[in-house]
């Protein structure tokens, strides 16, 4: 279906934001090359990560210098190879890295049609803790676990849940009609991309009917909640702040 002449579903509120795929601009991003880079999120919103969609020419590129960015990727679709320091692997679609803070990283000779959403923060080190370590793998060998006992919502957690690691990336799965099972309000943040399916979405007190394609963005504490509809699964990738002190 079209959108109507002067009409986006796009929302940008103070503490949440819906942005839909018709309003999408380019930015030219620094050490991205070849490659249509949509900055989606970032601090100029309120958010404290950055979250941005790459879609690669034939040709394109994306090589990252070392510094105090830790960056985390999914490949959307496509494939290419991912180099991270000394860590180089080729991959496909459903493939996530990690770069730690400290570490270079690339990608080069993606396939046709390669997309990759990233997440980008500065990394918190925590006393006591290793730097976390770099990582390439496939979302197709971790095991979805029942939601808060749900078989119907199943939950991918891609990184390791370890003190060391200061962010984490997920895939929620849910069934049609399956729900998240409560309102959640809570001080992690959320970068979040529809990867499959529909549903609505609340955010805040403002409910939004949303699709695959659509990107969300929740403030701390910002009240959550989701109800997967139509019929086929719902699925979204997201990432969240986790494992440092309150103050
Ligand atoms: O990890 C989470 O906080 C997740 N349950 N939130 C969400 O899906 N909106
Ligand atoms: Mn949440």
């Amino acid at each position: 279906m079209s959108i109507p002449y002067g009409h986006t579903r796009t929302r940008v509120a103070a503490r949440h934001a819906l942005i839909t795929p018709d309003g999408h601009v380019k930015s030219n991003v620094p050490g991205i090359t070849g490659a249509a880079a949509v900055i989606l999120i970032n601090e100029a919103m309120g958010a404290g990560f950055a979250q941005l969609l790459v879609a690669f020419e034939s040709g394109g590129r994306a090589a990252l210098p070392a510094n105090g960015i830790e960056t985390c990727g999914y490949f959307m679709g496509g494939g290419g190879t991912v180099t991270i320091g000394r860590l180089r692997k080729k991959v496909a679609a459903g493939a996530f890295f990690f770069a730690p803070a400290g570490s270079a990283w690339s990608i080069t000779a993606p396939r046709r049609g390669t997309q990759v959403t990233l997440f980008q923060k500065k990394f918190v080190p925590l006393a006591g803790a290793p730097a976390p370590r770099a990582l390439i793998g496939d979302s197709g060998r971790v095991k979805g676990q029942p939601f808060l006992g749900d078989p119907d919502a199943r939950l991918q957690v891609l990184l390791p849940d370890e003190p060391a690691f200061d962010l984490a990336m997920n895939i929620f799965t849910y069934r049609p009609g399956a729900t998240l099972p409560f309102v959640e309000t809570h001080v992690m943040e959320h970068g979040l991309s529809m990867l499959a399916g529909q549903g609505v979405y609340r955010l805040e007190d403002s409910w939004y009917p949303v699709a695959a394609g659509d990107v969300i963005w929740m403030a701390p504490f910002c009240p959550q909640w989701f109800v997967a509809m139509g019929k086929t699964n719902a699925s979204y990738l997201y990432y969240k702040d986790v494992n440092r002190p309150a103050l």
